[in-house]
């Protein structure tokens, strides 16, 4: 039986966890931690560690679903989690200060495991602030010479979740097919 790996990261809030735990066929490990800091995030909690769950596809593959804490201060995490991973997922918040500023920092934190795998970007609270546009994320990756997928995601919606799962799978491999 095929197993794979993917990793979502992204800013603090993005979702990351949301997310993992909204598509997880399997009871989510989380390490969660209560942080005074974490107020204006409008969330009492952030991951200090990790995020696990897993997905069943069709044919019966299995897809380990690995997520970061979004806190440059547990970054030693990164390079540990994206270790035999075989796409990134980068969630993004629409209502933080400057998400396009966001964007460049994962993708240049991530550039080493992207230009060896492949990348999606799942965009969240778009329901709190429209804008910048999905068009306006698509013209800032034009500007660095990327094409990936870009979607607008809640990270509570299961399918907005599988959508983007799928859709980074895809590109990876046409013949991988999500439930
Ligand atoms: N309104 C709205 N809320 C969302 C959306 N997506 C996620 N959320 C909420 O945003 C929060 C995201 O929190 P987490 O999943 O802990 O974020 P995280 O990326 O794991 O954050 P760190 O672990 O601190 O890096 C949760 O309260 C979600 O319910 C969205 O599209 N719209
Ligand atoms: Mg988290």
């Amino acid at each position: 039986m095929s197993q794979y790996k993917i990793i979502f990261t992204g800013p603090v809030g993005a979702g990351k966890t949301t997310a993992i735990n909204s598509i997880s066929d399997i009871p989510t490990v989380k390490t969660d931690a209560t942080a005074s800091d974490m107020a204006k995030n409008r969330k009492p909690a952030t991951t200090v560690a990790m995020d696990y769950g897993m997905m069943n596809l069709d044919g019966g593959e299995k897809v380990h679903l690995y997520g970061t804490p979004g806190q440059e201060r547990f970054d030693f995490m990164w390079d540990i989690l994206t270790s035999g991973g075989i796409g990134l997922i980068l969630l993004l918040d629409n209502t933080r200060a400057d998400p396009f500023q966001d964007l460049r920092f994962f993708l240049n934190a991530f550039d080493d495991f992207i230009a060896s795998t492949a990348v999606a970007i799942g965009v969240t609270q778009m329901d709190l602030k429209n804008s910048p546009t999905l068009a306006e994320y698509h013209q800032q990756l034009h500007g660095l010479n990327l094409k990936p997928p870009v979607f607008e995601v809640d990270a509570r919606e299961h399918n907005d979740v599988s959508l983007l799962v799928q859709a980074l799978l895809y590109a990876l491999d046409p013949g991988l097919k999500g439930e």
